[in-house]
């Protein structure tokens, strides 16, 4: 889905490539040495028909450097893409932290930003079902504040140790490395179906929330409960939000399906055309607060336990400040694959929790980078470097950039002055906390709650969105052929709720398994939470929304130029949509440049169709290829409509009767609908009559 209404579309309609976008960095070829170079199309040889000689060291720099090109991917995360910003402060949480980045009003940060997928390899499709990464790091000035999150609040598991038997559950299998990017395969349902406190991540992965529409429409979460330090020392157990300014989008699963074919970079060109056209993604941060009591629990809820939220009913967020990403990385390898969180990069005022998964992530990231990034020197990288003076005495190492000065690099010193010197209560002190306890390997009582949330979710839900998280896991079990862990997993969805299970057995076509009415889940006691729902309750923003619009030579290409100039009023970006690449002719009509042929797009692209008047009887009107288009958007729940006799093509395609879908005969009337069915994303009243709710 693109908004790169700057590049111009080539011939097909695929965009070209900017004319400055130049590769390289200076005029003349050299060797990493600095030499210039003669030439590079033929390897030193003894003649013509001759052996390459040993001597050809350009030949030996240059094979050897791209041999060696490939660092190990991220073991989770691996694919991902990634953007600069800026953080803005409102200052209003000054009263909870000393952070002076949130604290400070109008204070602005600059950050780097890395969404991602967990599951995939780096070269996976974007919109597979699956969590996504959120991981800002705030280049604030007092150091680096990263805060790696994902786009759900809640996590599969509630102590770091189960993290490798997660993630070997859901990778490839190891027999056949099959299947990719995937969580619809029996090694991952076993896992799942045994450990039961993954219930409640696992309904929030099988609805909407698991197929974001773009990078730009997902929350983020920091999951874990942090203990921020506020000036005056008084502490409180808080949870990080991000609200995209957008709202909260999704795809549906048929359409995710189609992007992992069609364009499996959905994401990252969606957002990388969206910065280069300046529609500039936006987020909120906001707090939960909570008051920090010795049980650590709010409402009951024990906010250790990362596979619990606090519903936004019981505990509002608070917005503190606003993110804008507005520049991309140029150097996709150098920024974007080697930017190195850790959750352990904190700043004064923002402190961690005991909670046992978070525990065990501050020894991960540090570790895992270590090997990935080949060494322990990787924060002197451009992205990773802190924007204040670092002043540290860690020495040589694989990869050293800095040139260290100076003979003292211990403590305490005479050398060299007693520099670096620390700086007691100006620097980071942790929260004196008291810590005691016997060693054990166990969980807090309250961490045997699996269930209760997981009915929370699934009665929040709107009966289109329930539909959609029945349908989740009807595919994924569906992908299982061991029918004991099937039987397992239906099992738990009965704890749930009794009416989540059977209707995925029906669609299974089992037998919901036999549990005593005690263990059903109920709705019983429940207060549903109407924040976690995606659906509308108005129309939201549809700046950076795309509208096709379908069209051949012939047709009122006037109209169209109309629709685009008042769509563009609200930027909203028009594609026109025909059976030929280049430019569209009518007569008495300016020529209208055509920015998809049939050939290189795919519903997928749009958020809404369109089809002119005069595009009847045209090549374009016959090609199955259209009605193919305007069927799926239409499953889809987009908006259509059609002006003129556009009307028939339309009408022989889809349901023209149906919620969302407006024949006009005039241009003017098609904007009204337009912007409405694309300000609730969806026509719900349709999908939820094409899921039979
Ligand atoms: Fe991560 N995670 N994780 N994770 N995680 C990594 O670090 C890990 C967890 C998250 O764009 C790795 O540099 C453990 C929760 C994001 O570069 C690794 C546990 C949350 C990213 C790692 C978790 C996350 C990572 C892999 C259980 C949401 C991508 C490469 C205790 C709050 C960051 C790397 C990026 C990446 C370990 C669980 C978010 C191996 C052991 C919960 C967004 O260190």
């Amino acid at each position: 889905m693109t908004t790169d209404d700057t590049t111009r579309p080539g011939p097909t309609g695929a965009p070209q490539r900017p004319a400055d976008a130049a590769a390289q960095q200076g005029g003349r070829l050299t060797t990493a040495q600095g030499l210039r170079l003669d030439e590079t199309e033929h390897s030193l040889k003894a003649g013509p028909r001759g052996p390459s000689l040993l001597e050809d060291h350009h030949l030996r720099e240059k094979i050897t450097h791209f041999d060696h090109e490939r660092i190990p991917e991220r073991v989770v995360h691996a694919r991902g893409a990634g953007a600069y910003g800026t953080f803005r402060s409102y200052g209003t949480a000054a009263s909870v932290t000393k952070a002076r980045f949130l604290a400070t009003e109008g204070a602005e940060t600059e950050v780097f930003v890395r969404f991602s997928t967990v599951l995939g390899s780096r070269g996976s499709a974007d919109t597979a079902r699956d969590v996504r990464g959120f991981a800002t790091k705030f280049y604030t000035d007092e150091g680096n504040f990263d805060l790696v999150g994902n786009d759900m609040p809640v996590f599969f598991i509630q102590d770091a140790i189960k993290f490798p038997d997660l993630i070997h559950a859901g990778k490839p299998e190891p027999d056949r490395e099959i299947p990719q990017a995937q969580s619809a395969h029996d090694t991952f349902w076993d896992f799942a179906s045994l450990h039961t406190e993954s219930t409640h991540m696992l309904l929030w992965v099988m609805s909407d929330r698991g197929i974001p529409r773009s990078y730009r429409t997902v929350e983020g979460f920091g999951v874990h409960t942090f203990r921020l330090e506020a000036a005056d020392g008084s502490t409180s157990l808080v949870k990080f939000h991000w609200k995209p300014v957008l709202g909260v989008h999704s795809l549906v699963w048929e359409e995710a399906q189609l992007a992992g074919g069609a364009d499996p970079d959905f994401h990252r060109r969606d957002l990388a055309d969206a910065i280069t056209a300046g529609a500039y993604p936006e987020w909120e941060l906001g707090l939960q607060v909570m008051p920090d009591t010795p049980d650590e629990t709010f409402e009951g809820i024990d906010l250790l336990d990362p596979t619990k939220i606090v519903p936004e009913e019981l505990c509002p967020v608070q917005p503190v400040g606003r993110m804008t990403l507005h520049t991309l990385p140029e150097n996709y390898f150098a920024e974007t694959e080697q930017v190195a969180f850790h959750v352990a990069n904190l700043v004064p005022g923002i402190h961690v929790t005991n909670d046992p998964l978070m525990q065990g992530r501050l020894f991960s990231y540090l570790d895992t980078q270590i090997t990935r990034l080949g060494g322990p020197n990787f924060a002197q990288l451009p992205v990773n470097r802190p924007h204040v003076p670092v002043d540290d005495m860690q020495r040589d190492g694989m990869h050293q950039t800095a040139v260290h000065r100076g003979v003292a690099p211990y403590q305490p010193n005479s050398l060299g002055g007693g520099c670096p010197v620390a700086s007691g209560a100006q620097g980071y002190v942790s929260v004196p906390t008291p810590v005691e306890g016997t060693k054990v390997r166990e969980a807090p009582a309250s961490f045997a709650d699996h269930y209760s949330q997981a009915t929370l979710f699934w009665e929040s839900m709107t009966p289109v969105e329930q539909a959609h998280v029945v349908g989740g896991f009807t595919f994924e079990l569906g992908k299982v052929f061991e029918a004991a862990i099937v039987e397992r997993m239906v099992g738990n969805l009965v704890r749930v709720h009794p009416d989540l299970a059977a209707r995925v057995a029906r669609g299974l076509g089992i037998d919901v398994p036999d549990l005593p009415a005690a263990e059903h889940g109920s709705a019983d006691g429940v207060t549903p939470s109407p924040a976690l729902s995606q659906v509308p309750r108005e129309p939201g923003r549809v700046d950076g929304r795309v509208v096709g619009v379908i069209a051949d030579d012939g047709a009122d290409l006037a109209g169209i130029a109309a629709l685009r100039a008042a769509l563009d009023e609200h930027g909203v970006v028009l594609r026109v949509v025909a059976s030929h690449g280049g430019t569209l002719r009518t007569q008495g009509a300016e020529p209208v440049t055509v920015d998809r042929a049939l050939v290189t797009t795919r519903s997928i692209e749009y958020d809404a169709v369109v089809v002119a008047d005069g595009a009847a009887g045209t090549p374009v009107a016959g090609d199955p290829a259209t009605a193919v288009l305007l069927a799926e958007a239409f499953r889809h729940g987009k908006a259509l409509a059609a002006w003129g006799d556009g009307a028939d093509v339309l009408g022989a395609a889809v349901d023209a009767d149906a919620p969302g879908v407006d024949l006009v005969d005039d241009v003017d009337a098609v904007v009204g609908p337009l912007l409405q069915g694309l300000g609730m994303h969806r026509s719900w009243e349709r999908l939820a009559a094409i899921a039979g709710v």
